[in-house]
């Protein structure tokens, strides 16, 4: 699909972990509003979006969640168009770049050393079937926050390791409850279900939950080719 351009600068273990330390907001903001993140991964020369700061800053209003006991295991059906590419976790690489100070390649066990997030949600496919999932995963909110979006960011371009691909609107993707999941149901995530990593939200419709993702790109402006499905008529923006 051509986005942007393809980078793969590495964070050291230390910046790695020192960041971890901190959450999403004490990244960006010390009380006076100036990025603090300086002090940890070096010099950054623009200032934060406002827009996507004031998203980081004040979270929408998260969508209510349902209990353990709603869990519906049998209920999640495997959709995949094309076909399951399987992936070594060892060697995998989560690339998350584009219009950013600080475009970052992370390892499984970079992504597992961020905060984890649970959710009980609803996933809804337009083909007319739902299921209530347990995820489990990282905040995306958590990583952009450590690219240091630059001016303008409206977009999240997001590539998968069978060639899927999805956009999503930047608030969307800040929402609190849009996870990068590696667990469904308590457990490690399934292969058909897009281990080692994929989108889980309660606020978009199923087609733009991207399994198997590999890379995440930051833009401020969309492409002709915004999405698998959507290039083939499905509406775009799939709120639910
Ligand atoms: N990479 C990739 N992601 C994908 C798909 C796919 O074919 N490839 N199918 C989508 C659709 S239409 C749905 S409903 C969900 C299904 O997720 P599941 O297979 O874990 O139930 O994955 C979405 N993400
Ligand atoms: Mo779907």
């Amino acid at each position: 699909m051509g986005i942007i351009r393809i980078s793969h600068p590495q964070i050291t273990r230390r910046q790695f972990l020192q960041i971890s330390g901190l959450s999403s907001i004490g990244l960006f903001l010390n009380g006076c509003g100036v990025p603090i993140f300086e002090d940890v991964v070096g010099k950054v020369s623009q200032p934060l979006n406002e827009k996507v700061g004031a998203l980081l800053l004040k979270p929408q209003t998260p969508v209510p969640e349902f209990s353990p006991a709603d869990i519906q295991p049998d209920k999640l059906i495997v959709n995949t168009f094309r076909y399951t590419p399987i992936i070594d976790q060892a060697k995998y690489r989560l690339i998350v770049d584009g219009e950013v100070n600080n475009p970052l390649s992370f390892s499984m066990s970079d992504l597992k050393a961020l905060p984890l997030t649970s959710m009980i949600i609803r996933h809804v496919c337009v083909e007319g079937w739902a299921a209530i999932v347990q995820w489990a995963g990282i905040r995306l909110r958590d990583i952009v926050a450590l690219t240091q979006p630059k001016q303008d960011i409206r977009y999240v371009y997001f590539q998968s390791a069978d060639g899927y691909y999805s956009s999503w609107d930047i608030a969307s993707a800040l929402h609190p409850q849009t996870l990068l999941a590696y667990q469904k149901n308590g457990e490690p995530l399934p292969v058909d279900n897009g281990a080692p990593l994929r989108l889980a939200s309660p606020i978009k419709l199923g087609y733009k939950q991207s399994k198997w993702i590999t890379r995440i790109t930051l833009v401020s402006n969309l492409l002709d080719t915004k999405g698998y499905w959507e290039d083939q008529g499905y509406e775009w923006f799939a709120g639910i």
